[in-house]
């Protein structure tokens, strides 16, 4: 099965006053983030905000970003819903837009057995025929993944890989190792060099779309053995990380891209818009951000 490796922003999905998508600031953060050598995308998860979304606007928003990448680079959508006929219906919807494989979070709210959510995940693979990203994130989704229960959800020949948002390094070493022929994302921007160094070569995150430039250097220093250089961005990426966790991640990201002069407007209710003193402790973040050389 193909195997992915680069950079690839988890989009914030953005929206006008009415939050509806707005395309236009949807292109400005797709052609920033390409021009800094991203590898494609992962749109309709977590940081688009995607269970404040509409199905229908999902599907819109999948639309728009594979019309917009238009063939420069891999598109993967988050079609992960309540059920499994409902899942389905969004990854046929995905399929039609061209997308390089389909995501899904666990089926969530009530509490499935891993029996039950290994079907979920079969079934989506051989109803649609794309490859299927296992999307492992237990401290939303609120269920945990056993090193052994992903290595066997990962047999099946329609999973393609799993993106891991967890800190479990142990477990992301085991899987790059144990499915060599699967892709194993990482999936918080913080540990990307621990994630490198266990042999990952995929990343997928929410910070990316407003630094993706530092994280594309980050592994081009890595895969070039300059590890000093690959530790110093690493830091200043995570200087940044830990200002948008204190301010709330996925109102801070678009917090940022304002700054950064594209208005991809607030999140969804009932997220609450940023406050002055949000907008005051992000500027002086993004100005030490790029404040001097990492060479
Ligand atoms: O898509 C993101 N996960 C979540 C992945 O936000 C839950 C990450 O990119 C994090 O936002 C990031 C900060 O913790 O690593």
């Amino acid at each position: 099965m193909k195997k992915f490796e680069g950079i690839y922003p988890a989009l914030i999905t953005p929206v006008d006053a009415d939050e509806e998508i707005n395309e236009k600031a949807l292109e400005q953060v797709i052609e920033k983030t390409l021009g800094q050598g991203v590898s494609g995308f992962y749109v309709s998860g977590s940081t688009g905000e995607s269970f404040l979304l509409r199905d229908e606007q999902r599907v819109r928003l999948v639309k728009a970003v594979c019309e917009i990448v238009d063939g420069r680079g891999d598109v993967f959508a988050n079609i992960g819903t309540f059920s499994t006929k409902a899942t389905v219906k969004m990854a046929e919807a995905a399929a039609d837009c061209k997308v390089a494989a389909v995501s899904a979070v666990p089926p969530f709210y009530f509490s499935y057995s891993k029996e039950e959510i290994k079907q979920y995940y079969y079934d989506i693979a051989e109803a649609v025929g794309l490859p299927v990203i296992i999307y492992n994130i237990p401290k939303l989704s609120g269920v945990s993944f056993g090193t052994e229960e992903l290595v066997q959800f990962l047999s099946h020949k329609g999973i393609m890989g799993v993106k891991q948002t967890t800190m479990d390094l142990m477990q992301t070493e085991a899987l790059v190792r144990r499915c060599e022929d699967k892709t194993v994302f990482n999936g918080h921007d913080e540990i990307l060099l621990p994630a490198l160094s266990v042999g990952v070569k995929a990343s997928i995150g929410s910070t990316f779309s407003i630094m993706a430039d530092v994280f594309v250097d980050l592994k081009k220093a890595f895969d070039a053995g300059d590890m000093e250089k690959a530790r110093r961005l690493q830091g200043k990426g995570n200087e940044m990380i830990r200002i948008l966790l204190e301010v709330g991640i996925f109102p801070a990201i678009k917090g940022v891209l304002k700054l950064q002069g594209i208005d991809c407007g607030d999140c969804i209710k009932p997220y609450q818009p940023l406050k002055p003193e949000d907008y005051r402790k992000l500027e002086e973040a993004l100005k030490k951000l790029y404040d001097g050389s990492v060479e």
